[in-house]
C-alpha cells in the first residue's frame, strides 16, 4: 500500500529498540520525524528487580536519550548525576555492582511505587515522557513480565543483568531464553502502531537480546506484520561494523555461537522475508552482494553515530531508502 506521501520524514515508522545503540537512532528518528510519525518500541526482557526495586534499563536508556537526559559517555543512566544514595547503600552492605545515581532512583522508585498500584508498564512510561518533555511515543514491547536469561559455560544460566554488568559479559555464552514471552502480549498501542505504519526499523541493537525478544512478542500474531505476507517493509540497521560493535556483546555472542561476527551475519540472523532491506556501514560496503543474495536489499553508508548531528543523518539515510523500498 502506497503512503500518501513523498517526503521521508512524514513517513509512519516504528523503529524497534534496545540498548543504547538502538536509543541513539530512536533519537536521530525522533529528531527529524513529527510525533505521531514515530513510534519507539523497546526491549523489555534487560529488566530486572534490584535493591527491591523494579528496574528496565532499555526503556530508561531509550527514555533518558530522547529526552535529552541520557550520560553521554555510558549510555546508560542520568547525566549530571550524583551517588549520595549509592554510596551509602555500599556502606549498609547493599549489592554494589549495579550502578544507580540519585536522579536515577527517582525514576525507579517511582515506576516501582506505580507497578505496585497496579499501573501497567506502558502507562507508566506514557506519563514519564510526558513528564520528560519526550513528545515521541515510547512503547514497552509488552506489560506482562519478560526476563531474558543467558546460558553459559562456565556459570551455567544467568539472569541478564548479572551477565551483563555483574560478569561483564565474560561468561561464553550458549543461548538464550526468554522466561515468560509465550505468555507476553504486545503493549497497548503496539499493535496499532504497527497497523498504521509505512515501514519497521531495526535499530542497531543488538540481535540476540534486544531485537529478539521484541519479534518475539509479535510472531504469533495473525494476520502477520512481517514478511511476505504481512506485507510491512522492514529495514534493519547492522549494530556489527567491521566484524565488531560499537558497544556491547553481540560480536562475542554470535562468535562463542559459532557464527563469525560481521553485517552480513545479522542480516542472516533476521533473514529474509523478514528484512526487506539492511542498512550496513560503509566499511562493510563489500557485503552489499552477499546480502542481495539473501534476497534483502543492501544500503550502505555512515552508521557510526558518535554525535548527534551522525544520528540525524542516518536516521535520514534510513527514511530515504524506505522511501525506495516502498
Ligand atoms: N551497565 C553497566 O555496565 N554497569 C552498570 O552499573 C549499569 C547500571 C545501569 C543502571 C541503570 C540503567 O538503566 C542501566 C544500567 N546499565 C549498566 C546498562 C544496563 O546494563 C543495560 O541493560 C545495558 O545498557 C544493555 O541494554
Amino acid at each position: 500500500m502506497k503512503p500518501n506521501t513523498t517526503n521521508p520524514s512524514d513517513l509512519k515508522i516504528v523503529a524497534l529498540a534496545g540498548g543504547v545503540g538502538g536509543a541513539k537512532l530512536a533519537d536521530g528518528l525522533a529528531q527529524i520525524m513529527q510525533p505521531e510519525n514515530l513510534t519507539v518500541i523497546v526491549n523489555t526482557g534487560d529488566d530486572f528487580t534490584h535493591w527491591g526495586l523494579n528496574i528496565s534499563p532499555d526503556l530508561d536508556t531509550v527514555c533518558y536519550t530522547l529526552g535529552g537526559l541520557a550520560n553521554s559517555v555510558t549510555g546508560w543512566g542520568r547525566m549530571d548525576e550524583s551517588w549520595s544514595v549509592f554510596e551509602q547503600m555500599e556502606r549498609l552492605g547493599a549489592e554494589a555492582w549495579f550502578r544507580l545515581g540519585d536522579k536515577d532512583l527517582a525514576t525507579h522508585l517511582e515506576r516501582t511505587r506505580r507497578l505496585r498500584g497496579e499501573e501497567p508498564l506502558s502507562g507508566i512510561t506514557r506519563d514519564f515522557c510526558r513528564r520528560w518533555g519526550i513528545r515521541h511515543a515510547v512503547l514497552p514491547m509488552t506489560d506482562d513480565p519478560v526476563a531474558t536469561m543467558v546460558d553459559t559455560v562456565e556459570m551455567g544460566e544467568l539472569a541478564f543483568q548479572e551477565y551483563f554488568v555483574h560478569q561483564r559479559c565474560e561468561p561464553t555464552v550458549k543461548g538464550f531464553r526468554f522466561a515468560g514471552i509465550d505468555s507476553a502480549r504486545p503493549a497497548p498501542g503496539v499493535i496499532e502502531a504497527f497497523e498504521k505504519a509505512d515501514a519497521v526499523v531495526i535499530c542497531p541493537s543488538n540481535p540476540w537480546v534486544s531485537v529478539d525478544p521484541i519479534l518475539k512478542i509479535l510472531a504469533p500474531l495473525n494476520p502477520p506484520i512481517f514478511g511476505e505476507n504481512g506485507g510491512k517493509i522492514l529495514v534493519a540497521v547492522s549494530p556489527i561494523i567491521g566484524g565488531k560493535t560499537v558497544k556491547g556483546p553481540a560480536a562475542k555472542m554470535f562468535a562463542e555461537l559459532g557464527i563469525e561476527p560481521s553485517a552480513l551475519a545479522v542480516a542472516r540472523h533476521y533473514g529474509s522475508p523478514l528484512l526487506t532491506g539492511f542498512v550496513l556501514d560503509t566499511i562493510d560496503a563489500d557485503l552489499s552482494e552477499p546480502v542481495a543474495g539473501l534476497g534483502i536489499v543492501p544500503f550502505s553508508t555512515n552508521t557510526i553515530m558518535n554525535l548527534s548531528d551522525n544520528r540525524r543523518q542516518l536516521a535520514q539515510d534510513v527514511l530515504n531508502f524506505i522511501q525506495r523500498l516502498l
